[in-house]
């Protein structure tokens, strides 16, 4: 009975376990100038409150002509909701943490915006937009946005990173099934003895 008790437990533990960390990067490429891009996480388990980043950076090596023309920027929407517009250079407003470099249009950036901070700036609750399931994240450049100058590199990489939910782990319903399996399998074993 003790081996059949440590088996279901080892079975269990699973769902007894703490929320687990999840990082999902994605990357595609700007083809045309101005051109907007979603990146769909899906399907994505629950956030544990509001810890977590969205990271958007230019590729390695690839560069974007942002050089700071009112229509040279771009738009960063979650689930269709605007948090931000930023411009690079000059720094860009509203970031928590984020690098531009290059000259003469030629850009690249590391913007990480953290859950906390873009419920805090721009009142979005990112738990609550990745509690179904999916965020789409869409970066949406400026029209005269020229990827690549020199026509080489395009490339524009999102991360997405978070501890999950703890939920599943202590709901009563998977505890009382458990139970009700320690119940039987002991009773299975007493007839068997019997
Ligand atoms: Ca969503």
């Amino acid at each position: 009975m003790r081996k059949t008790l440590i088996a279901v437990l080892l079975a269990a533990a699973p769902m007894i376990a703490n929320a687990v960390p999840i990082s999902i990067f994605q990357s595609q490429n700007q083809t045309v100038e101005g051109e907007q891009l979603d990146f769909d996480f899906s399907p994505i388990p629950a956030a544990a409150g509001n810890s977590g980043f969205i990271q958007i950076a230019s590729g390695p090596g690839s560069t974007f002509d942002l050089s700071g023309l009112a229509t040279e920027r771009f738009d960063v929407f979650l689930d269709g909701f605007a948090v931000g517009r930023y411009d690079c250079p000059p720094t860009p407003s509203h970031i928590t943490i984020a690098t531009c470099a290059g000259s003469s249009g030629r850009n690249t950036f590391d913007l990480v915006l953290s859950f906390a901070d873009i419920l805090a700036d721009f009142g979005v609750n990112v738990g609550g937009l990745i509690a179904d399931g999916a965020l789409l994240v869409t970066v949406d450049f400026g029209p005269r946005s020229t990827p690549g100058l020199s026509g080489s590199r395009n490339r524009l990489d999102v991360t997405l990173s978070y501890e999950t939910a703890a939920a599943a782990v202590a709901e009563p319903g998977t505890l009382a099934l458990l139970g009700f399996g320690l119940v039987g399998l002991g009773l299975m074993r007493r007839r068997r003895q019997a």
